[in-house]
């Protein structure tokens, strides 16, 4: 015999509990892409409490679409290695050039950092910043069904010690951070620079480069990296990604 009736108290509960357990955390990161499931991934690994926020249903951001809906993606050394960490397979097209499945690559990274004890939290949307003595603590969310309804309900709040911007190329978390704090961000103009066009090769070691702090307590990573400092974009090619999410959570660990 089977119960509906238990079948939701059994969802209900075990979500509800995993979502009051994450209201207070050492990390929070706005967006399941590559560079914060990493980020997500390699923090959880550590033993820190990491709570992930992703407004979309699906995780792994751009990375299942591949280049052009080919679904195939490019890495290069050194983040080959961190293909092996997630045991995504991949092949040498020519020397340096690693392809691999965009899906494989993409479900992985979200199986490893859900199992390495992220908790990640799908269809909410981080849409402001708690701001406390001029640091960020933390996170304002609602249901991405809400924004996109466009209804007017207020959001909850979530403490965090460190909050990560993996939002991808709208970087919107330090947008955000830039417009209320009258733009104060911690680059050349206080201001988002603004993404470059494309240029591979700049673009992936500018990531690396700039996956830093862009307000007191506030990272940015991946393709956030180069919008709020100003970087080209690269195309299908998701090395720097990957060790932007990686540097991040290092940088994170050395300052908690
Ligand atoms: C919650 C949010 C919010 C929000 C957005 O775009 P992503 O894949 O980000 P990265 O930086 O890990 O990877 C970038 C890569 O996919 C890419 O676009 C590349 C390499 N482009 C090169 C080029 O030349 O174009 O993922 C960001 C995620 C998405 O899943 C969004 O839904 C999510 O963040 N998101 N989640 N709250 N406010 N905003």
């Amino acid at each position: 015999m089977i119960e509906e009736t238990i079948i939701s108290k059994a969802i209900i509960e075990s979500y509800l509990n995993d979502l009051l357990d994450s209201i207070e955390s050492d990390v929070v990161i706005g967006g399941a892409g590559p560079s914060g499931l990493c980020a997500a991934y390699y923090l959880a690994k550590r033993g820190f409490k990491v709570v992930l926020f992703e407004r979309a249903l699906k995780l792994g951001g751009g990375m299942p679409g591949g280049g052009m809906m080919f679904n195939r993606i490019v890495v290069q050394e050194p983040a080959r290695r961190i293909l092996d960490e997630f045991n995504i397979r991949c092949q040498e097209y020519q020397p340096g050039y690693f392809v691999t499945s965009s899906l494989e690559a993409a479900a992985a990274l979200a199986d490893k950092t859900l199992k390495a004890g992220a908790r990640i939290f799908n269809l909410i949307t981080i849409e402001d910043v708690i701001v406390r003595e001029n640091c960020v603590s933390g996170v304002v969310i609602n249901w991405s069904s809400v924004e996109m309804a466009k209804l007017h309900i207020d959001p909850v709040s979530f403490a965090s010690r460190f909050v990560i911007d993996a939002t991808g190329h709208p970087c919107e978390i330090a947008r955000i951070v830039e417009k209320k704090s009258g733009g104060k961000l911690l680059t050349p103009t206080g201001r988002i620079e603004g993404e470059k066009s494309m240029w591979a090769e700049v673009a992936e070691q500018f990531t690396v480069d700039n996956t830093k702090e862009a307000f007191p307590n506030l990272y940015v990573c991946g393709m956030a990296s180069n919008a709020v400092f100003g970087g080209p974009r690269m195309g299908p090619i998701f090395g720097g990604m990957l060790l932007s999410g990686k540097k991040v959570a290092e940088l994170i660990m050395k300052k908690i």
